[in-house]
């Protein structure tokens, strides 16, 4: 079968929800995938940040393989040997107390809200069924009813009513507008450190460190919802470390598996997570022992090698360069770390051509919100690869 046959099996049978890029991928090693016809391209992408180790790091398909020969599912009824040792380090590497390990990234969002609520009535004394969660303008945090509630973007929400109730938005980066939302029955504020899929929007700097000060002021939970700009991607463990700003909840996801399997955690406080009770939460598959090995593994692999770091410093090679750009096509190049987002003037339209022409010459980059695209190696990349792939990007947008 060569690309357009499974092009064409994939739009006769899976649901059309996606509008992928039209390459095929048979392999991926380390920052590279090939296609069914055997051509090689540089993932720009790295699965929205799920790949900061790249594909198939070696370390962790071993934990994988290892694991997947012994035991995979135990379910929470019983204990298994590899969840323990997980919540263990990943209590240690953030500094939180406790935490609930579930798979993807929209159910640890959702783990998070209900945590929110709960402290809400149980802590904050916020009358029951009267919880109010703000939001930012542009965010996103999932495709469940409850978190496409909390979305501002209509093609996420609308035809999928009845809504779930108890949600505001706000501006993204403005802490005065986080404020004055803030009524009594506020009991947390959800944001991403840097909304990705809002077009790689990078606040002011001082907010997060102001809306933490908001927040302690009128005793509300800052929830950070780390799923994208975790795990090294920004240029530091976690985005929120760029201002010092620790969240009440902390919520991570993709990269926690190194891409190999869904596999998310909600951490937070002990004034929080002690409200949980036996039968409260759970999931089938949340805590897997092979998801744990798989994480375990993964997390090691983020420190050990440095990546945040590795984020860092390439990053802001990248960043430079790409900023260096003479475009007629570019208005602006925004990110932190190698979460980079090349935004296009508005009367260029649509950047799919562009990322059909960076296809050609073998980067595989996406657009999102139609005019900005996103530059997101993962974070092993080499620099020799990153200078390419700059010399390429610039070639293309240069005209
Ligand atoms: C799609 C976007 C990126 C996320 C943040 C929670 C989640 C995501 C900050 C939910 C997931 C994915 C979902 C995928 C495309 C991709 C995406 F464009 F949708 F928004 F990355 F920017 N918080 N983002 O980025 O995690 O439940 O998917 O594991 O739904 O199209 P999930």
């Amino acid at each position: 079968m060569h690309t357009e046959d499974y092009i064409e099996l994939e739009k006769r049978y899976a649901t059309n929800t996606y509008n992928p890029l039209e390459v095929v991928i048979a392999r991926g090693e380390g920052v590279w995938v090939w296609d069914v016809e055997g051509k090689r391209y540089l993932d720009c992408l790295s699965g929205y940040s799920a790949l900061n180790q790249g594909h198939r790091h070696p370390r962790i398909v071993q934990a994988l393989i290892e694991q997947a020969q012994r035991v995979t599912l135990t379910s929470r009824a019983f204990y298994n040997n590899q969840f323990p040792l997980l919540v263990k380090e990943l209590c240690e590497l953030t500094g939180y107390p406790r935490v609930i390990v579930m798979n993807s990234g929209a159910e640890a969002v959702e783990a998070a809200l209900k945590a929110a609520r709960l402290w809400g009535y149980r802590v904050k004394g916020v009358p029951d069924e009267q919880a109010e969660i703000l939001v930012c303008d542009h965010n996103f945090h999932g495709r469940t009813i409850t978190v496409i509630s909390l979305s501002t973007t209509p093609l996420y929400k609308h035809g999928f009513g009845p809504l779930t109730p108890g949600f505001r938005a706000v501006p993204f980066g403005d802490a005065a507008a986080l404020e004055a939302a803030i009524t009594p029955h506020t009991v947390g504020f959800l944001v991403e450190p840097i909304q990705g899929e809002g077009g790689v929007i990078v606040p002011p700097t001082g907010y997060l460190h102001a809306v933490r000060e908001i927040c302690d002021r009128h005793n509300v939970l800052l929830i950070a919802d780390e799923i994208q700009t975790g795990l090294g991607r920004t240029g530091k463990l976690f985005a929120c470390e760029w201002e010092g700003v620790r969240p009440d909840l902390l919520v991570m996801g993709k990269a926690l598996s190194g891409g190999m399997m869904p596999v998310s955690a909600t951490l937070g406080r002990q004034e929080i997570m002690e409200l949980f009770g036996p039968g409260m939460h759970g999931s089938t598959f949340g805590g897997n022992p092979l998801g744990a090995a798989v994480a375990r593994e993964a997390l090691r692999v983020i420190i050990e090698e440095r990546l945040p770091e590795r984020a860092c410093e390439l990053g802001a090679y990248a960043m430079r360069e790409l900023r260096a750009m003479r475009s007629p096509y570019v208005a602006e190049v925004r990110g932190k770390g190698l979460l980079i987002g090349i935004a296009l003037k508005e009367e260029v339209g649509s950047a799919r051509r562009f990322c059909k022409l960076l296809k050609e010459r073998g980067l595989l980059m996406l657009e999102t919100h139609h005019t900005v695209i996103r530059f997101a190696p993962p974070l092993i990349i080499p620099e020799d690869v990153l200078t390419w792939a700059v010399g390429e990007i610039r070639a293309v947008l240069e005209g």
